[in-house]
């Protein structure tokens, strides 16, 4: 397809991008019709989509298809992580839609009787079973607002969100593998609940481990069932389109992660689109999406997207290299996966042991593949066209975030494919109005890098009442403010001459550590309340596998000496305090963090140092130091850095 006739055709869904969506719209089945397609909401900038309008997100991933020929299609098939003696995955299980419905039915009533209600929060904290997804969808079926909270993070981060939402309940597990290691969940989850609110505990029996149990406030799941008729209805509560379906932390570049607030209609709107034009998703697909659900990928294309597409969707428990590197192709070739969406840093990773490993396994029914979650490199790119597609299978980096609830950018094989280039986003979906700006908000020219911000409210951005959970001002603020009225997303692009646009990485101080995303401030708190520790900065570093790595600078309180046991302690302490995710590849001890006279700390001078590598073009404006400035604390630095070893 012809780049002109796709853009042609673009341009007329963003001029028209209210009608277009209200088209988009019709796909779904609704229990009443909206009144209004979109409309502003109580504070700046949280835009209500399908005003009036009231539907049920578990009623369109499962009632619906329960009640098609779809009843007895396999919704997901599960794989655990242990395997025997041949290799052979130990636990595999199959849930068609049928059996999902009543599965989800059950769970529904279960939380009724543990006394939520509509507009009351949960919290979720599962590892990659299908209790996780069954959960979320018992939880959306009686309105209850619900946030995931991943798996690696720690009793810390996990209190802070809890506590954040107000959630009452907590659903966890006893304990799950890990690269064959066996993780005690439940323990992580007692010590989090400490500092809450929590009331009840709920607990899935995965791994057999044993966990200690509070009498009246923890409960077994198995336990919970035992009572519920196999065959219970909960019928799903008719929601507003606007009802919060889910809360989502996220890192930001200050302050406590953000609860990005998703809505039922606007986001169920985008994910049933996207699932056409980004994965072309056929009844007779299998789909295989490799993230893991606590990250805002598995919510929208684990759970909710392909679900309301009425997908066969692979689930995997664990890492890609336990047993063996194998492992993803096994699961290609087991289930007969068409669709594949995974990630640079694992492509990178398996890269590393060259095409046989995959070439050992039939790949033959994989039609398409899309990246996500940080820029993909072109000889990544091209291994993932070449050894792994076979030159047959369209490759894309689909571009979105936590906030944008979808996938904004991408190729679209569904729709209308344009010509692939290795290492692009593409062009923007229809109904999206992306644009690569300057500082004031004009279009970049081509080949200019620019910031990504998107010009039109979309379905499925951070929805009401207030776009980050009881924070309206703060999400004007991180959003709206910095290119005045047009969202920002924080991140850096490019378009070249024929419109793609190539998102470079991020413009703030957020960094994407093997996809995941990670706030230096968050980190740099962690540090600091280290008894040892005076003052902490923290910058990204490149990595060859993970994108980028944390580096740590940091200044000792007096007493306190610097080296490798210093060093492996405060790793140590990241990895317990926050999640193993964040661990530094590096700590560097320094005996000041350079400044600038206002105070603010030059990270460009860090960066430098930490890579090795030069302080870069100082006419791009990103500190506010002068140049003079600049230089001079980088020569001092590294001084020291290379005394210190
Ligand atoms: C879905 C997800 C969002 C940030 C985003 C950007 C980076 C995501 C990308 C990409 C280049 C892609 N990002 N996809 N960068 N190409 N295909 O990852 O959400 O965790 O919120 O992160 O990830 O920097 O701003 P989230």
């Amino acid at each position: 397809m012809d780049i002109e006739a796709y853009k042609r055709f673009w341009r007329t869904t963003v001029e028209d991008y209210i009608g277009f969506w209200e088209k988009e719209a019709r796909n779904l089945e609704w229990f009443r019709p909206w009144d209004h397609v979109v409309e502003k909401g109580e504070h700046p900038f949280v835009f209500k989509w399908f005003v009036g309008g009231q539907l049920n997100m578990s009623y369109l991933c499962l009632d619906r298809h329960a009640k098609s020929w779809r009843k007895n299609k396999v919704a997901y098939i599960w794989e655990g992580e242990p395997v025997d003696g041949d290799g052979k995955p130990l636990s595999i299980r199959k849930y068609t839609y049928y059996e999902l419905y009543r599965e989800v039915n059950r769970l529904a009533h279960v939380f009724l009787s543990l006394g939520l209600r509509k507009g009351d929060r949960a919290a979720i904290y599962l590892p990659m079973i299908p209790e996780l997804p069954m959960t979320m969808l018992a939880l959306a079926r009686i309105g209850v607002i619900f946030t995931v909270v991943f798996s690696g993070f720690s009793a810390e981060n996990l209190a802070i969100r809890v506590n954040d939402l107000g959630a009452k309940i907590l659903v966890t597990a006893d304990g799950f593998y890990r690269r064959g290691r066996l993780i005690n969940l439940k323990e992580v989850a007692d010590k989090a609940v400490e500092s809450t609110d929590v009331e009840k505990i709920v607990v899935v029996k995965r791994a057999g481990n044993e966990v200690a149990m509070k009498e009246g406030r923890d409960f077994w799941l198995h336990d919970l069932l035992r009572t519920v008729p196999e065959n219970l209805v909960v019928e799903p509560e008719s929601l507003d389109s606007t009802h919060p379906l889910y809360v989502l932390y996220t890192s930001g570049t200050t302050g406590k992660p953000k609860g990005i607030i998703h809505d039922t209609g606007g986001y169920a709107v985008l994910l049933n689109s996207t699932m056409k034009w980004v994965f072309d998703i056929r009844d007779e697909d299998v789909y295989f999406c490799t993230a893991d659900i606590g990250w805002v990928t598995g919510h929208s294309y684990i759970v909710f997207g392909p679900l309301m597409a009425g997908a066969t969707i692979v689930m995997y428990e664990g890492t890609p290299d336990y047993p063996t590197v194998e492992r993803w192709w096994q699961i290609i070739e087991r289930y007969g996966v068409n669709v594949f969406y995974t990630t640079p840093t694992a492509v990178r990773m398996l890269m590393r042991f060259g095409n046989e490993p995959v070439k050992k396994h039939d790949r033959s029914t994989l039609r398409i593949i899309h990246s996500v979650g940080e820029p993909i490199n072109p000889a990544a790119w091209r291994w993932l066209f070449e050894v792994v597609g076979e030159r047959r299978c369209p490759v894309g980096s689909t571009w979105w975030m936590t906030e944008t609830g979808g996938i904004l950018i991408s190729h679209l094989p569904g729709l209308m494919l344009t010509p692939l280039k290795p290492g692009t986003n593409g062009l923007p979906i229809p109904g999206i109005d992306a644009e690569v700006v300057d500082e004031k908000g004009n279009a970049a020219a081509p080949g200019q890098r620019g910031y990504l911000v998107i010009r039109k409210p979309w379905p499925g951005m951070p929805g009401p009442p207030t776009g980050m959970w009881k924070e309206p001002e703060r999400y004007r603020q991180v959003y709206w403010e910095k290119v005045n009225g047009v969202f920002f997303t924080g991140d850096y692009a490019v378009k070249d001459f024929d419109g793609y646009i190539w998102v470079a990485g991020r413009a703030d101080e957020v960094l994407k550590v093997a996809g995941h995303r990670i706030g230096t401030y968050e980190l740099e708190s962690v540090l600091v309340s280290h008894a040892a520790v005076a003052e902490a900065a923290v910058v990204g570093v490149p990595d060859e596998i993970k994108g980028e790595t944390p580096v740590a600078f940091v200044v000792l309180k007096s007493g306190y000496q610097g080296g490798g046991e210093m060093a492996q302690q405060l790793m140590k302490y990241v990895r317990e305090t926050y999640g193993a995710i964040a661990t530094p590849s590096g700590i560097l001890f320094v005996s000041k963090l350079p400044k600038t006279r206002s105070g603010k700390i030059m990270r460009r001078v860090l960066r430098a140092v930490a890579s090795g590598g030069s302080l870069g073009d100082l006419t791009t404006l990103e500190d506010e130091a002068a140049v003079d400035e600049v230089k001079e604390s980088y020569e001092q630095l590294l001084k020291e850095v290379r005394r210190g070893g």
